[in-house]
């Protein structure tokens, strides 16, 4: 069922931060780049996404790449708010020899990961394999997500796919980057030389969004209006984000591309992060 109560999914960003630190506390995970974009995927999963864990074989569902397969965790918390499995199950099994969850997606152990992801770069070419694929098969309704970084773009197989899916006119994919202006060394602008990434989507012919990647509303209104699945034109959601987003000692800062922190901060955080909520929506 779509949520689309702007408050709820506010709401249920905060949890999914919530939950994300919780596991952050037992082991080392890729925090910066799951808390940037938790605001996009609580969206896709638990607003836009026609996904029914119940039945996950439908061949009318949308599917899902994280092509950064290192934020493997905000997608399966998120998949838990959705009904896949639990969040204690996540916190649990995470990194246990024989767990279902781990730093990367991975398809073997998790039948809700539509393809194993981690190296980065291959999961972008994955989903426009996988929108053409929909195509030639008729299906006229379901859409591909795939959500990427900044530092992935320097990866040339994305761009390989970038003018694939141009040419093959495929208006059922949607490629988010996640532009957190940090990749795991440091700043995108010193690394991969690459510019201004909404332009080059741009010149590729692609339909190009750009958003405030961490604004619950902004986000809606630009899934509600994506053009039509069956039209010809991908689209580029380029959306600006915070590294660390939620969590003042994280934000911006390189160290915590990966991390994990101790009780206390585990407390201290927490609380901030109730106390925001509560000042920008209850009394
Ligand atoms: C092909 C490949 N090279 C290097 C890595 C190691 N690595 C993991 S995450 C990362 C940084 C990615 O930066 P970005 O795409 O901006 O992700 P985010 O900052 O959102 O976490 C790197 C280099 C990898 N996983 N795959």
């Amino acid at each position: 069922m779509k949520k689309d109560d702007l408050i709820y999914l506010e709401k249920a960003a905060m949890d999914i931060r919530i939950n994300l630190l919780r596991l952050c506390n037992k082991e080392v995970i890729h925090i910066g780049g799951d808390l940037s974009v938790a605001d996009v995927m609580t969206v896709l999963w638990q607003y836009q996404m026609k996904y029914d864990p119940d039945n996950i074989t439908d061949e009318n569902r949308d599917r899902f790449v994280l092509s950064k397969g290192h934020a493997s965790a905000v997608t399966c918390f998120n998949q838990a708010a959705i009904g896949c499995y639990s969040a204690e199950d996540v916190i649990n099994e995470y990194a246990t020899d024989h767990g279902r969850f781990s730093m990367h997606s991975c398809n073997l152990v998790n039948p809700y990961v539509e393809i194993s992801t981690g190296s980065l770069g291959h999961g972008m070419p994955v989903a426009c394999g996988m929108a053409a694929a929909l195509r030639m098969k008729g299906n006229v309704t379901s859409r591909v997500y795939t959500v990427m970084g900044d530092g992935e773009q320097a990866e040339g197989s994305i761009w390989e796919a970038v003018a694939n899916a141009k040419r093959y006119k495929l208006g059922n994919l949607v490629a988010i980057v996640d532009c957190n202006g940090l990749e795991a060394d440091g700043k995108i602008d010193e690394i991969t030389g690459l510019g201004n990434i909404a332009d080059k989507y741009r010149a590729f012919g692609w339909n190009v969004v750009e958003i405030d990647g961490n604004n619950i509303a902004e986000i809606k209104k630009t899934f509600d209006e994506l053009p039509a699945s069956d039209s010809e034109i991908p689209t580029a959601i380029i959306a600006h984000t915070i590294k660390g987003k939620g969590v003042s000692f994280m934000e911006n800062e390189k160290r915590w591309h990966a991390g994990k922190i101790s009780d206390e901060q585990l407390k201290e955080c927490i609380n901030t992060l109730e106390k925001a909520f509560e000042s920008r929506f209850k009394g």
